[in-house]
């Protein structure tokens, strides 16, 4: 069976993402839709060799589409993912819209793949950073159990968009010629207030919410529970905006709720899917964002115990935020779609 399918946010930096993956795996398509804003349609994008011809999304973009794949921000997907659910689509939204809603699952298909056949339309694809600290969370929970996550993240500027890379690298460049730098994106293209990201690191993710923590860091208490399906765990974050390109990084120490042997955690992370662990101090070996970019895996090393803490665990993740933070996730679930053939809900 072949598969109706559209992209809504094709130009956008993850909807890029999200075709090349379609194109690199061979996902069993039939038409391939690309939309985005007006402003935006009219722009030509290959795909298998055909060029394409992105559309602006109307509500009635959706007719005979089979899966909708959404990431052209949270208002788009509130406005359309409506429609494309009436026209029979399975929608996979990668912005923050659905996700803490009660009837969508919020997915990452090495923790918790079952929750795809819940689905009422549409499936929400995790935060970037919260999806990559789950992964390797996961075979801990399920061997040892988990009370206690703080996290501290590293996050590249891809995540805030195409305008805030070229923000990145058009800051540098002022800077090394010394010419005054302005700020135009970053920390949040909606607030009034920039920072300089080259040469610095901006401890402010999205908006600040009334209890001093920013959304960012509120997605990754919010959404690890409930992926995790653990109200219990104890989530704490600082999200840091850091001026790499692509991956996000993240000091993440955990507290188990049993005793454990490092070489076990080493061992069972080594054999769970879609995690690679690269730690040898010895040869300097770690997961490095500028290493991750372009692949699919969450990277895991720095592990160590808590020496104040025997049940305590110090790990570095990193991982594409693009990629599994965000297309891959999101084409791994179509996949899933795809071969259990349940695309109408
Ligand atoms: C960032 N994590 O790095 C954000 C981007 O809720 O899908 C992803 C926002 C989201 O800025």
């Amino acid at each position: 069976q072949k598969f109706n399918v559209a992209v809504v946010g094709a130009t956008g930096a993850v909807g890029e993402q999200i075709i090349g993956l379609l194109e690199k795996r061979d996902f069993p398509i039939s038409k391939l839709k690309l939309l985005s804003s007006a402003r935006s349609a009219g722009t030509v994008i290959k795909f298998k060799g055909q060029d394409i011809v992105v559309e602006e999304a109307t509500p009635d973009s959706f007719a005979g589409i089979d899966i909708a794949l959404f990431s052209a921000g949270g208002d788009v997907s509130k406005e359309f993912a409506p429609h494309a659910v009436r026209h029979g689509a399975v929608c996979i939204d990668n912005t923050n819209a659905y996700r803490m809603d009660p009837n969508t699952p919020l997915v990452v298909p090495e923790v918790n793949p079952e929750m795809i056949e819940e689905h009422v339309g549409i499936i929400a694809n995790p935060n970037c950073s919260t999806i990559q600290m789950v992964a390797a969370l996961k075979p801990l929970q399920d061997a040892y159990g988990i009370s206690r996550v703080i996290v501290s993240t590293y996050q590249a500027v891809s995540g805030a968009g195409s305008k805030a890379i070229e923000e990145l690298v058009r800051q540098s460049k002022e800077v090394l010629d010394d010419h005054e730098v302005e700020p135009q994106i970053l920390p949040v293209g909606a607030l009034p207030v920039k920072h300089q990201i080259a040469f610095n690191v901006i401890p402010q993710i999205d908006k600040f919410q009334d209890n001093g923590y920013t959304l960012e860091e509120m997605k990754m208490v919010n959404e690890t529970k409930k992926i995790m399906k653990d109200e219990t765990i104890n989530v704490t974050a600082t999200c840091v905006r850091v001026p790499v390109v692509y991956g996000h990084s993240e000091s993440v120490y955990v507290e188990l709720k049993e005793e454990y042997n490092l070489d076990a955690v080493r061992k069972l992370l080594e054999n769970s899917p879609g995690i690679t662990v690269v730690d040898d101090p010895t040869v300097q070996a770690y997961p490095l964002a500028t290493d991750a970019a372009g692949k699919p895996d969450v990277f895991v090393g720095r592990l160590r115990r808590d020496l104040g803490h025997s049940k305590g665990l110090n790990m570095w993740i990193v991982s594409d935020n693009l990629m599994k933070g965000a297309a891959w996730n999101a084409v791994q679930i179509a996949e899933i779609i795809a071969s259990k053939h349940s695309v109408h809900a």
